[in-house]
């Protein structure tokens, strides 16, 4: 019987992590990695955040998903070039399957990389993919308590953006208690509440996003 640790399986993908950083780096783009759960507001975020940042950056999209093509569909309708992965199954992407994305994509022509990961709390965390920066998005109607039942997804994490601010009002969900908890797991991280439907915070979230890019050149 052959028995793989899942230590080795994370160097090897530590080791293409780091291969699609290098590239992502010698091309100048800005690798991001978006996770949250399933419905959090990730693909809503991205178009909210492509059409504030229209004209300053260039931005390109790797859509992760079990299955299907909806989000990669929605993401092309806003005139953004996307690489829709399945995983069929797994719960996460992984470096090798951004290797293999990002053949597909014109690097010269973009200056920002979003990767939208499969919607998860759990296995996306262990998972470097060669972004240099990781933001975290959770949705008022998931409750407050998140940061504390799966820290790691929020101790990786350089922001953490609170979406769905609009639907405060009709749930118990206490913005100072989440940004607490995720302050003591991640003292650097950043803290955004948006509303991607009604626009609030949207320009603050973008404008970070757009300085942090400027900063890696
Ligand atoms: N009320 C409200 N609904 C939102 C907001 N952002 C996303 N949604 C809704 O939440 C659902 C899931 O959004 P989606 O972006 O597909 O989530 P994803 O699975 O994380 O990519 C959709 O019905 C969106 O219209 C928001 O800021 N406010
Ligand atoms: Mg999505």
């Amino acid at each position: 019987m052959k028995i793989v640790a899942a230590k080795k399986i994370l160097k090897a993908n530590d080791q293409l992590a780091a291969e699609n950083r290098a590239l992502l780096d010698a091309a100048g783009v800005f690798g991001v990695n978006v996770v949250g759960s399933p419905g959090a507001g990730k693909t809503t975020l991205l178009e909210a955040l492509f059409a504030q940042l229209k004209g300053r950056l260039k931005p390109a999209v790797i859509e992760g998903d079990i299955a299907g093509s909806i989000d990669a569909e929605r993401i092309e309708r806003i005139g953004v070039p996307v690489v829709q992965i399945n995983t069929e199954g797994a719960c996460h992407l992984d470096a090798n399957m951004i290797a293999s994305a990002l053949k597909e994509l014109d690097l010269a022509a973009i200056d920002v990389l979003v990767i939208e990961n499969v919607g998860n709390l759990v296995c996306t965390a262990g998972y470097d993919l060669g972004e240099r920066l990781r933001i975290v998005v959770l949705s008022t109607s998931e409750g407050d308590d998140k940061a504390h039942k799966y820290p790691a997804i929020f101790q990786g994490a350089h922001a953490m953006l609170i979406t769905k601010t609009d639907l405060l009002p009709h749930t118990d969900f206490d913005v100072e208690r989440i940004a607490a908890d995720y302050k003591r797991l991640a003292p650097e991280g950043e803290v955004f509440q948006v509303s991607a439907v009604h626009g609030d915070g949207v320009a603050e979230a973008a404008d970070w996003l757009a300085d942090k890019c400027r900063q890696s050149k």
